[in-house]
Order: structure tokens, then sequence, then C-alpha cells
């Protein structure tokens, strides 16, 4: 890369890592303030893997996502007044307002939804990277998934199609070291999730999942790899979330120290703002600015999510399925 694509990539990922953030911090105050309806889970501290993963596909790739999908939603592009509508259970919503927080897709930007079951991603990113190769396109298929989710059977079947049939997954385990309540070495005898790669006969690496430049690297290889047909590779992004499992989760299973250490020693954002300062990619004012139109950006798509309409009752039944 030439130091003005680097710096201009470099700067577009520290905007999304922020965007990600204040998106999800407004949705902790919205949420707090009884305006959201339903479930949320917060992806803070998580930004650099939806950032990194994205920044390295291309505007026609696809990502399947989880329960704490915000942040790859924001990540691929989606629009931060359909996603505060659809949370807020609009009409204008990605979804109609039917999808709430845990199910946002936007396919028009390979956005093939979030997901309250966990696993539920691996299959359907399978379906479309299959679909991809039938139909002749190099489309790759980004799929995240938490730690826990590696113990779903979905996991083991859908890493081993894949690999079998040489499809073009990134399968990325975005280990935040818990299942809800659980810290993973109570639920796995492994301590990096990326050993169960080799079961399959695929690359497995694990990775500093709050440095966005290593992620972003990574990314890039694996997706190169995925789309000159050698098949899929395991990316274990080792990380950590800063608030609870879900908004009122009293959060009483985690060590207050480790807590503290995490969001002080290691937040992926304020990493990456010291990095592009010090190494003088970008100058404190430039990352400002940013700041400031984000904030912007983030309240104008809130201001449209309240004036929104909520769907009208006669539309319950529509565009739903079971
Ligand atoms: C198939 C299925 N089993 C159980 C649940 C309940 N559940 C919701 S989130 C969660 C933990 C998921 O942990 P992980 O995959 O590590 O993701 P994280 O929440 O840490 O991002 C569980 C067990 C579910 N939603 N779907």
């Amino acid at each position: 890369m030439t130091a003005q694509i680097e710096r201009d990539k470099y700067l577009d990922m520290y905007r999304t890592m922020v965007r990600i953030r204040g998106f999800e911090s407004n949705v902790e105050r919205l949420f707090a303030e009884g305006k959201i309806p339903g479930f949320v889970h917060l992806y803070i501290g998580e930004e650099a893997i939806a950032t990194g993963v994205c920044a390295a596909l291309r505007e026609d790739d696809y990502i399947t996502s989880t329960h704490r999908g915000h942040g790859h939603c924001v990540a691929k592009g989606g629009r931060l007044g359909e996603m505060f509508a659809e949370i807020y259970g609009k009409r204008t919503g990605y979804c109609k307002g039917k999808g709430g927080s845990m199910h946002i897709a936007a396919v028009e930007k390979g956005i093939l939804g979030a997901n309250g079951i966990v696993g539920g991603g691996l299959t359907l990113a399978n379906g479309a990277a299959f679909s991809a190769r039938y139909r002749g396109t190099d489309q790759v298929v980004a799929c995240f998934f938490g730690d826990g989710a590696t113990n779903n059977a979905t996991f083991h079947e859908g890493v081993n199609l894949a690999a079998l049939w040489n499809l073009p997954v990134i399968f990325v385990c975005e280990n935040n070291q818990y299942g809800m309540s659980v810290p993973q070495k109570h639920h796995q005898k492994i301590v990096d999730v990326s050993v169960r790669a080799q079961a399959y006969g695929i690359p497995g690496v694990t990775i500093d999942g709050n440095d966005v430049i290593k992620v972003y690297e990574t990314a890039m290889e694996a997706i190169s790899r995925a789309r000159r047909g050698d098949g899929p590779t395991l990316m274990e992004c080792k990380t950590y979330r800063h608030k609870g499992h879900f908004q009122g989760d009293p959060d009483v299973y985690r060590d207050k120290e480790e807590v503290r250490k995490w969001i002080t020693e290691r937040d992926p954002i304020r990493r990456f703002r010291e990095f592009l300062l010090r190494s003088k990619i970008s100058s404190e004012n430039d990352l400002e600015t940013i700041d400031r139109e984000v904030e912007g950006e983030i309240s104008e798509a809130i201001r449209f999510a309240e004036e929104s309409p909520l769907p009208a009752p006669e539309e319950a039944l529509e565009d739903v399925y079971a």
C-alpha cells in the first residue's frame, strides 16, 4: 500500500470503530431510558474485529452475524438511521421494525442478518458461499461467532463442510472469553479455539482481537485465500466485552479487576488512536474532526428513528414467517 492509501484506510477504520462505539453507547443510554424494546447485547470493546475484517472485504461480499451484531452491521456499511429505526421497532427500520436488535438484515449491503440462534450463522455462511461459487462469482463470506458458539454442532458441521468443499468463508471467532456467565475455561478444555481448525484440515490462527491492524492484515490473507478458491480459514480474535452479556446483566461472574484492566489498558479504540498519533499518520485535530462528525451522524440517525412511524397493526403478519 502507498502511504496515502494506508492513511485513508486507517482513518476509515478509525471512523468505523468510533461509529460502532458511538452507536452502542447511545443504544445503552436509550435502552436505560426505556425507549428501546426487547433485548440488547452490546459490542463495546470488540470494535476492532468487525472493523478490521469488514475493511478487508469488498462491498459485494457477505457477512453473517450474531446476537451481538450491531458492530458487524455498522462495519459492513449498514446505515445508522435504518439500524436505530429497526432497534426502535419502527417501520423505517431495515426489517420494517419486525426484527429488532437481534435480527437486523440488509441483504443489499451483504448483511445476511444478525441471529438470535447461537452458531446459526455458520451454516448460513456456507449457503451464501456455495451460492457465490455456483453463480461463478468470486464473492466471499465473513462469518462472525463467539467462543461459546464453537461448542455447538453447527460450528463443527459448518467448518467441516466448508473445509471439505473449499468454500470461500472466513470463520471469525470473537473470543471474548465468556459464553454468557461461563468463562471459557469452564466450557472448553482448549485455550485457543483456533486449534480446532486442525481437525478439519484448514488453517487456524489466533490473534490479538483488540489490534485492528492485526485483524485487518490477517483477514486480508484469509480473504485472498478464500477468493482464489483455496477454502476457509478459522481466525480467532481474542477480545473482551466491556459490558455485561446483555443490558441488565448484573455481571457478577467477572472479576472487577479483570474488567478494569481490559477497559483501561487494552481498549481497542484508544490503542489505535495512540498508534495513529505516535506514528504521525494522523493529527489530534483530524481525529477530533472524525469524532465530531460521527457524533453528528448519530444524533441525526436517532432523530430519524424517533420521528419514524411504528408499523400499523394490520401489517403485523406481513414479512414474517415461521
Ligand atoms: C442455539 C442456542 N443456544 C443457546 C442460546 C442462549 N444463549 C444466548 S447468548 C449465549 C452465549 C453465547 O456466547 P458466545 O457464543 O461466546 O457469544 P458472546 O455472547 O460471548 O458474544 C447463549 C448460550 C441461544 N440463543 N441459542
